[in-house]
């Protein structure tokens, strides 16, 4: 220990530390692989900073053997000079105290994080060793830490031309008991969105966990501009540039990408200091706001509107992909998950931004806008069609509404708070599932085939699929301009698939359906997964059920002779006492909920970090679909 006399200074590191370790939740969201990837992205956000400041461009992230972190960059070394606050070296009290990550003085601020930026100390608290490498005015300097603690004073190595900041850690194990190791996959995905949102910078990312290494660099000299180009990248666009605009006022930094394509979903992604804002903000509102009124003004000036024509904030939004990157000194964050921009002023400054850039752009574009324009006044000619059809399907009696005879067997239950609904994937499946519940407050509803993708389809389509009306009939809420959650004869909707590739396909396009259609079903908690078992284990008469290949393999060493196992194919191959029991009982059954976070990262994961490339979507489809557990398809 360097410094063995404790003054006041040495008491607060300490009880900072005891902070972190002992809440690290509180500092890291959790202590689940989340948690143990923000390791990850908090020293990276550092060196995303250094690099943003304009003094490092290449950062090299490697996964090494034994899951030990190593990230490096090439700026200009954390300072070493004495700290007179701490009597300790600047770099020694960034990594040992609280909150000291780069608001030292109000001049400079740390621009990435959101849930990170909590500083590099939180993850030397977390760590069982953490070792720092600075090359700096020409000299190498190294330090190490354990579990936060200082472990030498900080070390003159001699002389380096280099400089830069390398930072190696080890997650403390038994902090992460669930799992410290780290998926490549998803460091690769947020690596490479880093890459998109900070243009410019490049990013090395190794893993040498494995005899085959694994690597990727990412580095987009276009930023955002090459993020929607990914994004867009099978669809069929409608102007061929991205358009792109960026401005800067009042300290905050605002750039906005958007590219029409011919499909009808808006996917419109916000972010804060390179944080994806799931429920959206002041940022978004700007961009929205901007969208409407700019359009609006176009299309009359042009007069490509017929009278009375005008265009409503979702006819603009129609088959538009967008990212909207802000850089904010003072972010505030509210929602029922923390993850809506709230600052005020940014709205304002957003539409600035946008206002000037999309007119300008409209003014030397004449054939994309007039092809925008177009697109968005066929959104609000649907849109009204759609509303006159609703309007007359409404006329019609409730019994016929939909024209064809729902497979909805209903529960004698009325109670919306007592009625369960299970929507079940196949006819054999909803076969057995209608046999096997209590009637009595259980309904089921059998899909047949493909639910549709509701990304690649607009309203009035969707409402002309058999499956999604008789969900909706079933639920009773009604949809569009007149869903009411209020009006659900269920509050608990269970969507019951099965346990392979189609069964996840199938829940998630349900998923997506509810996210973007229904989302108040999911915020108010009616939405759940039904966990049908993936093996039956038979000695005799014994029977037991498990949920995956560890519990199967866990139950079969503790019988005394070998057991018969059968691997459940689907639903289908079970009969109704056995879904049942294993399925359907509530004294027995385990359903989990849809939280709205599954949902949006599910939303998230499909349409923002995969892009539209059809392969990766697959392959992360197959790779899950084993772990019906993990939601977050
Ligand atoms: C490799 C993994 C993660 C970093 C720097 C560079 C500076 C710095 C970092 O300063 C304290 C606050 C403002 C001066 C700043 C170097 C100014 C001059 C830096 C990293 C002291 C933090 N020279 N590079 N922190 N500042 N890279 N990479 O963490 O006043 S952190």
């Amino acid at each position: 220990m360097s410094h063995p006399i404790y003054d006041s200074s040495n008491i607060q590191i300490l009880e900072g530390l005891e902070a972190v370790k002992k809440r690290p939740g509180m500092f890291i969201g959790s202590t689940g692989p989340k948690g143990l990837h923000h390791l990850v992205w908090e020293i990276v956000d550092n060196a995303v900073d250094e690099a943003l400041a304009g003094y490092a461009s290449e950062i090299e992230i490697n996964i090494l053997k034994d899951n030990i972190v190593e990230v490096t960059d090439d700026g200009r070394g954390i300072p070493v000079d004495t700290h007179p606050k701490t009597n300790l070296p600047a770099v020694e009290t960034i990594l040992t105290t609280l909150h000291a990550g780069g608001k030292f003085d109000n001049k400079t601020y740390k621009v990435s994080g959101g849930l990170h930026g909590v500083g590099a100390s939180v993850v030397n608290a977390l760590s069982e060793w953490l070792e720092v490498e600075i090359h700096r005015d020409g000299i190498e300097y190294y330090q190490s830490y354990e579990r936060g603690v200082t472990s030498c004073a900080l070390e003159n190595r001699g002389q380096t031309k280099k400089t830069g900041t390398k930072i190696t850690f080890k997650a403390d194990q038994e902090v992460f008991k669930e799992s410290s190791v780290y998926d490549y996959e998803t460091v690769r995905l947020r690596i490479q969105q880093m890459a998109f949102l900070n243009k410019g910078i490049a990013f090395n990312l190794n893993d040498l966990r494995a005899e085959d290494a694994q690597s990727h660099r990412f580095r987009y000299d276009g930023g955002i501009k090459e993020y929607v180009q990914f994004l867009n990248k099978n669809k069929e666009n409608l102007h061929e540039e991205v358009i792109y605009t960026e401005g800067e006022s009042e300290g905050i930094m605002v750039e906005v990408a958007m590219q029409y394509n011919n499909a009808f979903s808006q996917n419109i992604f916000p972010f804060t200091n390179n944080i994806h804002n799931l429920e959206g903000g002041t940022h978004e509102e700007g961009f929205k706001m901007t969208m409407t009124r700019v359009l609006n003004n176009y299309g009359k000036k042009q007069n490509i509107f017929k009278k009375d024509e005008s265009l409503l904030g979702d006819d603009t939004r129609e088959g538009l992909t967008a990212i909207i990157s802000v850089k904010h000194p003072d972010p505030q964050f509210e929602g029922q998950t923390k993850g809506k921009l709230g600052n005020t002023e940014v709205r304002r400054i957003v539409a600035n931004v946008l206002a000037e850039g999309l007119e300008r752009y409209l003014l030397e574009n004449p054939q994309a806008a007039k092809i925008i324009i177009e697109k968005a006044l066929l959104a609000s000619r649907a849109r009204l069609a759609a509303k006159k059809a609703r309007e007359a399907t409404r006329r019609k009696s409730p019994l016929d509404g939909l024209g064809f005879a729902s497979k909805l067997a209903d529960c004698r239950e009325k109670n919306p708070s007592k009625a369960e609904l299970y929507i079940v994937e196949g006819d054999s499946a909803g076969g057995s599932a209608k046999q096997g519940r209590d009637s009595g407050f259980q309904a089921i509803l059998p899909l047949r085939g493909k639910v549709l993708n509701v990304e690649k389809a607009r309203l009035d389509k969707i409402l002309a699929n058999k499956e999604i009306l008789s969900m909706i009939q079933a639920f009773g809420t009604g949809i569009g301009d007149e869903f009411n959650a209020d009006l659900s004869r269920y509050h608990k909707i269970v969507i019951m698939t099965d346990a392979d590739v189609d069964g996840a396909h199938i829940r998630t396009l349900l998923l997506t359906f509810l996210f973007r259609y229904m989302r108040p079903l999911i915020e108010r908690g009616y939405v759940y997964i039904a966990q049908p078992p993936l093996y039956k284990l038979q000695q005799g008469k014994y029977i037991d059920y498990a949920f995956t290949e560890a519990e199967m393999e866990e139950k079969q060493s503790k019988l005394s002779s070998r057991a018969q196992i059968q691997r459940y194919k689907g639903l289908g191959e079970m009969n109704p006492d056995q879904l049942w029991e294993t399925t359907m009982d509530p004294t027995n059954r385990t359903l989990l909920k849809v939280s709205l976070e599954d949902a949006m990262e599910a939303d998230e994961l499909f349409n923002m970090l995969m892009g539209d490339e059809v392969e990766p979507r697959r392959n992360f489809i197959q790779k899950n679909a084993a772990y019906a557990k993990n939601l977050d398809i």
